[in-house]
């Protein structure tokens, strides 16, 4: 045998595998069980495949010839979310049609997707800016606006001056545009919007159901923000002898109050923690709150008009975000006016403050200054009043709140405030000592605990204070239970060209309405300038304007926006197992096959966008029939980053972009694949280093080289010895992939292929170590698999099974201490090496808590027995 050269043997199996068609599989097959294991699709950009999706794409790669070896039908597809700006933009630079520029783009990540040995089929791809997959997307349009579930609304929206067009929210970071970094601006716009919010706690409790990382799912649970809580109204009372002109009207926006009777001049405010209402010490609306509109109108006058409406003029260009985490909050009070708290009676001033926000709650808040963090900030700014009302009750009142907040700062009590001195204090003391700060308003603790100072409710726990103020609230009409989501609805029309156009017209008298399914696919036309000028491209359309007066009649306009490419990307898993159904989106039978997708690997940066937004058309279309199912992905896991040699994120800008084809060129696709899953766990940022990718070169070539001696012995019997070890390593490679544990199941397969140096392996050993290598390194085995004389691909052969007769015991109990004190125990390999066991003891949640703000002075060890950490 030859040295061993990938560069002769990956193209070669490459072709082999093309000509074969070795990745095509009947969809239709049901003798065997289903795996849907999904790959989020790329956007095809000028700069080709980054390391990123190889590391993704590998992870999918792995698993699907895992399950396939397995005995399982793996679905396994690839794609294209073709539509979008960049493509758009450089058809601006450059004048070449964004059509073209995308074709050749696919094609160039085809072909590095194919020298990576990736098992796609390119033929069953779905590409979302071919007219024969966003008719689908035209036509779930359809059925939604059929069923209300889009509608159309002017609305003030997040403007991007370059790109000009609309944002979502969500494609907001640090009130810049994500895409180009402009900031944004708010434009009243009229647009299309998805009622997303109409699934807020389908969206929150479902997510039960799925297997996904629990940060993600918090991520998501944020984002939609349900709170519970109450609204509370507080009467104003005018101070200044000029008095209003009307003295009966009620002032409260959004939360509709049932209580019309009373009719007082009232401020709703909307609160989570009604238990702190006696600490309430001021009054905040938003710059667009109701009531400044009856000061401007001189309906109710305030001492201070002109330096008020100078203020609401000012926070109209402000974007929510800039507002939100301005970190000098401002304000100005409407003198001539006070609140009055219902539960005390106490007269409290009004301030127009521009951290509160128009759109949530009822845009008003009873300020809280030594509860709220925000209040507190703005409190301390504009030396108000501070009256602490909640009391810790234990130490955990203090962990509990710093698990869920990520409050910083010195005056606000966390648990490191109060830790720092429990060194020097009992903890009672530390607790007595930071109550009675609270107290005093020189801290402030957004904590719940117990109430002082609070009337009859005094001494009640903040959540059963919570219960029995509200029921006080409505018995007294003065305000009632409510639940608010910060989600929205998502906005998805775009005045840009390249996207999917919304296939709505209007009649001469405005009305909108579907373009009919027989219309479909209701096509992009090609007739346009792409030159943004804040005028939708389409609008420019000859060709657009002469269809809609050819089928509709005179006077029928387009509608001109195209959709948010999000929306492409909401339902594409649904199109691969029929990708080519020009009936359907995809027949009953291979949704009913196929989905939902088993396993879904991709970035974490799709926690809010993408994701939710998948899940959201999977609840829309199940609603109205479409779907039988109302989770599309059981299982998700995130990749890490991959970072450059330094630690460093890899960016044009920096010139440290690694390109895949220049690592395939010189070390090969296997050991590119395998030093990418080797490097880290997952989950967990790559730290990209040729000089290490050298060791996994050098694995390779120990397997080539085994495969000499076994060839020209393959008569050779395996050594007693390394029996046992080649079944353990079948068991944890098998598992560990199970677990997408791929580098602990690479350490344990070179472990094995270093066993094999001094020992003798017979043939078919061999080959069962090869099998279980193939899904890494599939070009190098494949070969050998052939030069062994096997016929067919190693792909198709079976996943070797383990003799349990081999294995013996290997796992033990270890106690995990702290400070002396059983905090957790973890069963282990019994071979578990002293810094593993110590790295698994300190991730340990359980163990972690008691760790927290504290310094391990010394970690003990006891072999098979025990772990105990000293901390002080
Ligand atoms: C008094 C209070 C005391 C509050 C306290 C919190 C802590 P989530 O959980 O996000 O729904 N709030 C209400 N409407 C607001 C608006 N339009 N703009 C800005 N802030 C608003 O937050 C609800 C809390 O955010 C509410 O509870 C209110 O402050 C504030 F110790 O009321 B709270």
């Amino acid at each position: 045998m030859a040295k061993y050269d990938p560069s002769k043997i990956e193209k070669k199996w490459q072709q082999k595998w093309q000509q074969t068609g070795l990745f095509k599989i009947n969809k239709d097959d049901t003798a065997k069980e289903k795996f849907y294991v999904l790959d989020m699709f790329p956007y095809p950009s000028g700069t080709g495949l980054h390391m990123g999706h190889v590391e993704s794409y590998t992870a999918s790669d792995i698993f699907y010839r895992f399950k396939r070896m397995q005995g399982f039908n793996v679905l396994h597809p690839q794609g294209f979310d073709s539509f979008g700006l960049p493509a758009e933009n450089y058809a601006i630079k450059t004048g070449v049609h964004p059509a073209e520029t995308t074709r050749v783009n696919m094609a160039t990540y085809i072909k590095q997707m194919d020298a990576l040995g990736f098992a796609y089929d390119f033929d069953e791809k779905a590409v979302t800016s071919d007219p024969s997959y966003y008719k689908w997307t035209q036509w779930i349009f359809g059925k939604f606006f059929e069923n209300g579930l889009v509608y159309k609304k002017t609305q003030k929206a997040n403007w991007c001056p370059s790109c000009q067009t609309v944002i979502a929210n969500e494609q907001v970071a640090d009130g810049n545009c994500d895409r180009c970094g402009t900031e944004i601006v708010q434009k009243e716009v009229p647009g299309w919007f998805f009622k997303i919010t109409d699934f807020s706690d389908e969206l929150i409790e479902d997510l039960d159901k799925v297997d996904w990382p629990e940060h993600t799912k918090k991520n998501q649970r944020n984002w939609i923000g349900k709170s519970e809580g109450a609204t509370v109204k507080f009467e104003i009372k005018i101070s200044n002898l000029s008095g209003i002109s009307n003295s009966k009207f009620q002032i409260s926006n959004q939360v509709s109050s049932s209580n019309d009777k009373i009719s007082k001049q009232t401020i709703e405010v909307f609160t989570t923690r009604v238990d702190t209402i006696f600490g309430a010490t001021y009054v905040v609306v938003a710059p667009e709150h109701e009531i400044l509109k009856q000061v401007q109108d001189d309906k109710l006058k305030i001492d201070n008009l002109e330096e008020v409406e100078a203020y609401v003029e000012e926070a109209k260009n402000k974007t929510e975000l800039d507002r939100m985490e301005a970190k000098e909050k401002t304000g100005v009070e409407l003198k001539g006016i006070m609140a009055i708290n219902p539960f005390n009676d106490e007269e409290i001033p009004v301030f127009v403050a521009d951290y509160v926000l128009g759109g949530y709650g009822t845009g008003a808040v009873m300020a809280v200054p030594a509860h709220d963090k925000r209040d507190w900030e703005f409190a301390k700014n504009k030396k108000l009043k501070i009256r602490g009302v909640i009391n810790a009750v234990s130490i955990y009142d203090f962990i509990a709140k710093r698990e869920t907040d990520n409050i910083g700062g010195n005056e606000i009590i966390n648990a490191d405030v109060l830790l720092r001195d429990v060194n020097t204090e009992t903890e009672e003391d530390a607790i007595r000592r930071t109550n009675k700060e609270i107290i005093e308003g020189k801290i402030c603790f957004t904590g719940d605990g117990i109430l002082v100072d609070s009337g009859e409710f005094s001494g009640l726990k903040s959540e059963e204070a919570r219960e029995k103020m509200t029921a006080w609230l409505e018995e007294k009409r003065t305000g009632k239970k409510v639940i608010n989501y910060r989600l929205r609805d998502w906005s998805i029309s775009r005045q840009r060209y390249w996207g999917c156009p919304i296939p709505i017209v209007y009649s001469p008298e405005g009305e909108a309405k579907f373009v009919g399914e027989e219309n479909l696919p209701w096509t992009l036309p090609e007739d346009v300038d792409f030159v943004p000028t804040g005028v939708a491209p389409l609008a420019k359309s000859e060709e657009l304007k002469k269809r809609v007066k050819e089928i509709f009649g005179k006077g029928w306009t387009a509608e001109y926006d195209t959709m948010d490419t999000f929306v492409d990307s909401s339902w594409y898993f649904l199109r691969y197992p029929d990708p080519k159904n020009e009936e359907k989106f995809c027949s009953d039978e291979r949704l009913k096959r196929w989905l939902p997708v088993d396993l879904y690997i991709g970035g974490a940066e799709h926690t809010y966008m993408h994701l939710l937004f998948a899940r959201f058309f999977t609840k829309a279309m199940k609603r109205i029939g479409l779907l039988d199912f109302d989770e599309p992905f059981l299982k998700l896991r995130h990749q890490g980053m991959v970072l450059d040699k330094h630690g460093k994120k890899m960016s044009k800008s920096k010139g440290n972009v690694i390109n895949p084809d220049d690592m395939v060129g010189k070390f090969g696709a296997d050991s590119v694949r395998t030093y990418m899953m080797f490097a880290s766990p997952l989950e967990d940022e790559v730290v990209w280093n040729e000089e290490n990718i050298v060791g996994v070169y050098r694995f390779m070539e120990k397997v080539w080289d085994e495969a000499e001696k076994v060839l020209k012995n393959k008569e050779a019997s395996t050594d007693e010895g390394l029996i046992s070890g080649l079944h353990m390593t079948i068991k944890k490679v098998g598992a560990d992939i199970e677990g997408l544990k791929y580098n602990t199941a690479i350490s344990e397969m070179m472990k094995f292929a270093n066993s094999l140096k001094k020992a003798s392996i017979s043939k078919n050993d061999f080959e069962k170590f090869l099998k279980i290598l193939s899904p890494f390194a599939p070009h190098l085995t494949e070969e050998i698999w052939e030069k062994l004389g096997n016929d067919g691909s190693i792909t198709t052969s079976p996943w070797p099974t383990v003799d349990e007769k081999y294995l013996k015991k290997r796992e033990v109990e270890m106690v995990v201490q702290v400070n002396g004190k059983v905090r957790d125990r973890l069963t282990v390999s019994v071979d578990v090496t002293e810094d593993e066991i110590k790295e698994t003891a300190l991730e340990s949640e359980k163990v972690k808590i008691y760790l927290e703000g504290k310094e391990i002075k010394k970690i003990i060890f006891i072999p098979g027995k025990l772990i105990s950490i000293v901390v002080a």
